[in-house]
Formats: C-alpha cells, structure tokens, sequence
C-alpha cells in the first residue's frame, strides 16, 4: 500500500525510487522485470524521473497470451460480479487520488490543480459508471457478446483518463486487454497496474506493456486481437487503419481536431473569455477537442479580443505542482520543438502572435495569433499547444462555412445568449460533441469521438459499449413489416 504520507510529493518520490532499476510491464498480473528500458522525463526540470522497459513484439505476445487465457472465465462472470472489480478499481483510485494526480502532474507537466479536481475524479468516475454498464449489459445488450482481447493504445495528454476511457468499458462489456501508454507519460498506468495487482484483479484481465511505436506496431499487427482502440495522432491512427484493413479486428480511432469557438455578438464577453482559458489554454491546449479556433462576430471582436489578452495576461504559467499554477509544462521538449516550429511557419505566411509569458524551459506561453488566412498553417494544422486563432465573422451562416472549413470534426462551442440561434447552429457543425456556452466538460455518460480525419467509434455512455461488443447483423424485415 502507499500508506499514510504527509507530503503527496513524497510518497511519489518513495515509490520512483523503490522502482529506480527500472520499471517492468504488467504481464498476467506479474510485473516482469525490467527489460533494455528508455528515460521517462518530468518536462517541468528536464530531470530523468523513472526508467521504463521498451516493450518487444514477444512481450506485446506473452501479454495477449495472459488477455487470452484470462478472458474465458472473465467474460463468464456474471455482470454484477464484473461491476463489483470495476467498483473496487474506481475505489481504489479514490483512495490513492492524491498520489495519482501528482504522479499525474509530474510525469505529464500538467497544473496540479487540473490532475487533482479533473483528471484523476473523471478516471474514478469513469469506472464508477462502468460498473453500472457491466450490470446492464445482458439485459441492455442481450443478443451481444464481448469482442474478446483488446489492444488498447493511448495518448500522453490524459494519460491515466485516456487509460480509463479504454479500459473500463473494455472491462465491463467482458473482455480483457493489453494497453499500451504513451512513451512520454508510461508511471500512472503502471500505478494502475499496481492498483489491479492489489485489488487481487484476476490475472491476465488487464495487462499494461509500455514502449514507443514500435511497441504500438506490434500490438497492432499481433493476429491473436480481437480489437483495437488507439487515441493520438491522425498520422499514426491512418498507419492503423491500414495495417489493420483486411483482418477481422474492429477498430475505434479518437484522431486530431481543430474545433471551432464560436462567439456571437450577444455573448456575455466575460463568460466566453473564461470559455477560452479553458478550451485552449486547459492542460497547455494539449487537448484534441481543444477550441482552437475563436471566431467571433466583427461587431464585438475588438472588445472581445482586448479582453481576451487582458485575461491572457494574468495566466500563471509554471511549476505543475504549484497549486497557482494555471498553464503548466509542454509534455516534452520534442513536442515544444513541434509548436514553435509551427508557430514559426505561422509567423512567416503574416500572422502576428499575441503572447503572454512563460519561464525558461519546456513551456509554451499562451498565445493568440490574429491576422490567420483560412487556408494557412495556424488555421488548418494541429498544434496541440496553448494557441488559439482569432478570426472574425459577419453572420450566422458565415460563422457555420467556417466552423465546417476543417478536415477534421470532433468538437464545438457556440457562446450566445439566444438559445435558438446556438440550437440551429449547433445542428449546422459536424462535430462529434457541440458546447453551448460551455466548452471541454465531459462526462462518463455522453458518448465522445470525431468526424472525418477525428476518427470514428465512441466512447463512454451506450455508444461507448457498442466499440466492445460484437453485435449480432440487424435481423431483415419480414415479409408483413414492409409498408
Ligand atoms: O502522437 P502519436 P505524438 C497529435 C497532436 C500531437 C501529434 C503528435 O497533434 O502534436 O499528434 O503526437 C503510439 N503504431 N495528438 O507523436 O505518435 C505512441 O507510442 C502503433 C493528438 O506523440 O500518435 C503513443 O502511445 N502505435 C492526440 C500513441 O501512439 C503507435 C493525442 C500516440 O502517439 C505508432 C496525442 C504506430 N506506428 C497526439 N506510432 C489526441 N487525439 O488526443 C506511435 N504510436
């Protein structure tokens, strides 16, 4: 157990050490021993905070062997006792919350203050309302079945809810997996592996293998899968979807965006600007749902832009355990090389960057870049850091051409006071979730996921079910139900 401790920090620093050779996967229930292991940085000091072992094709094959031999008796309990392990990991979590959110914190560079009160109660909350899901699933889903072993790959941006939205309905609907996390931020995953192994979580039943792409490959390519569920980039999901076309997998990809804010001249201003704050400047804007893309109505926009970068002003960015903090570190320096090259391309097609501060080192200062062509870099490219575009608009109808003018189509908000206007326009945007007068709320009940290059499947709620059960083939009409 991690026990009482004083200081969150330190408990997080006894348990890194007391794993300082390295960490193993999580293999059968057993954590293996450390294998040929990578660096695991924590961006805020550059400082190198765990070693963790490069998972190899026999690895990804030894854990799909665990999922499989698990997965008969797993997939035979009945709902209720599946809801019982799914209530136990939700509990658990509760209870280890602490040392969650600053392992969190540290491993990803996100503010305390978001791992604490949003990441690590969303994960505790994801598994809660599974073990609803797996009580009703026979009756909910009667002619269905689970899919079987999933392999799971997932994003550094969330790390441990990324984790949640995978496992829990995978769990709940009775299959087993074998997840990989991402290169950047492997510990809390291997944190919930510990929580499986002291929960006494049947062996094989959840099994975490960590590594880079490679690893990623061969989970992917590995034939004994029934199913795949990758969140990250757009490049990488397109890669997957062809290596798998042609196999029998299923497949759910969670894919890039670059959602639209919309504000309307009826706005209330004050509102929609801590709308912003928290569409792209949340979690460093590391976010695929992020509002990226502010477009607001010509006749409020100098006001609302003057606003904008007065609040810009007071953002606090720094230390991720400083509980003032509001935008912490970029996840890694590879990522910070990514926004400023971006940014830089940006500057040289004629927009102009409007930026607030930020200490030396992996950090991005928040930034809105004004005077964007709809067809150049800072509008159409993901950035996935603290950067919004501010364009204007006239009317309704333009604001629509423009939210729709993007390849991709996971998410919206819409700001306005007339509730038929953010109706009909939210009808309009082809995104898979639309905000009004909100922006990035979640919740474990309301399927998520993307058009077009976003992805398709969805996760959480019913819909999020349907990406872990084989559904029997709709029976045809009968002769006497035609019209
Ligand atoms: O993502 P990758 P990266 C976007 C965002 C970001 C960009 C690059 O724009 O700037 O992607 O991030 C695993 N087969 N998003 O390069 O590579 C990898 O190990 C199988 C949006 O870090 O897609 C990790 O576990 N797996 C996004 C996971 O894929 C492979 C969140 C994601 O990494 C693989 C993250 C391969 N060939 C980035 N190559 C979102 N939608 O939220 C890599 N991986």
């Amino acid at each position: 157990d991690y026990g009482p401790a004083p200081e969150s920090d330190d408990i997080v620093k006894t348990w890194l050490a007391e794993n300082k050779v390295g960490f193993g996967h999580f293999i059968g229930g057993v954590f293996t021993k450390p294998g040929k292991t990578f660096e695991v940085i924590s961006p805020a000091t550059g400082e190198t905070i765990a070693h963790v072992t490069q998972g190899t094709a026999d690895d990804v094959d030894a854990a799909v062997k665990a999922a499989r031999s698990a997965h008969g008796k797993w997939a035979a309990l009945s709902g209720h006792e599946r809801a019982r392990w799914l209530y136990a990991i939700a509990r658990r979590i509760q209870q280890h919350a602490r040392f969650l959110a600053v392992l969190e914190s540290i491993d990803n560079g996100k503010p305390i203050r978001e791992a604490r009160d949003i990441d690590v109660p969303l994960v505790a909350r994801h598994f809660y309302h599974h073990a609803g899901w797996a009580e009703l699933v026979e009756t909910e889903f009667p002619d269905a079945r689970p899919v079987g072993v999933c392999g799971q790959i997932i994003p550094w941006n969330f790390p441990l809810l990324m984790l949640a939205w995978k496992i829990a309905p995978a769990l709940a609907a009775g299959n087993t997996v074998v997840l990989k996390p991402a290169e950047y931020t492997p510990l809390t995953a291997l944190a919930f592996a510990k929580i499986c192994d002291e929960i006494g979580l049947p062996r094989g039943v959840v099994n975490i293998v960590t590594g880079d792409g490679a690893t990623g490959e061969a989970i992917v390519n590995h034939p004994d899968i029934d199913k795949l569920a990758f969140t990250g980039s757009t490049e990488v999901g397109r890669l997957i979807r062809r290596a798998s076309a042609g196999t029998g997998k299923k497949l759910t990809l969670e894919l890039g965006g670059k959602s639209p804010f919309i504000v309307f001249a009826d706005a209330d201003l004050d509102a929609a600007v801590e709308g912003v704050v928290d569409a792209i400047w949340f979690n460093q804007g590391q976010v695929c749902c992020a509002g990226a893309r502010i477009l607001v109505a010509e006749a409020v926009a100098d006001r609302f832009g003057a606003l904008l970068r007065e609040r810009m002003k007071h953002l606090r960015v720094g230390d991720p355990l400083d509980k003032s903090t509001d935008v912490g570190a970029i996840v890694h320096p590879v990522q910070l090389a990514r926004i400023r090259e971006l940014m830089d391309k940006g500057v040289s097609e004629g927009a102009q960057l409007h930026q607030g501060t930020a200490p030396e080192g992996c950090f991005y200062p928040p930034t809105l870049a004004t005077g964007v062509e709809p067809a150049s870099t800072l509008a159409t490219e993901e950035i996935f850091g603290p950067v919004a575009t501010l364009t204007t608009f006239r009317t309704p109808t333009d604001a629509i051409a423009l939210a729709n003018n993007t390849r991709y189509g996971l998410a919206a908000s819409i700001w306005s006071e007339n509730v038929n206007l953010c109706l009909g326009v939210a009808a309009e945007i082809k995104a898979g979730v639309v905000w009004i007068n909100c922006t990035n709320v979640f919740d474990a009940g309301a399927g998520f996921g993307g058009y077009r290059e976003s992805g398709f499947g969805r996760e959480g709620g019913r819909e999020g079910m349907h990406a872990y059960l084989a559904m029997p083939a709709p029976k045809p009409p009968k002769a006497d139900d035609a019209p």
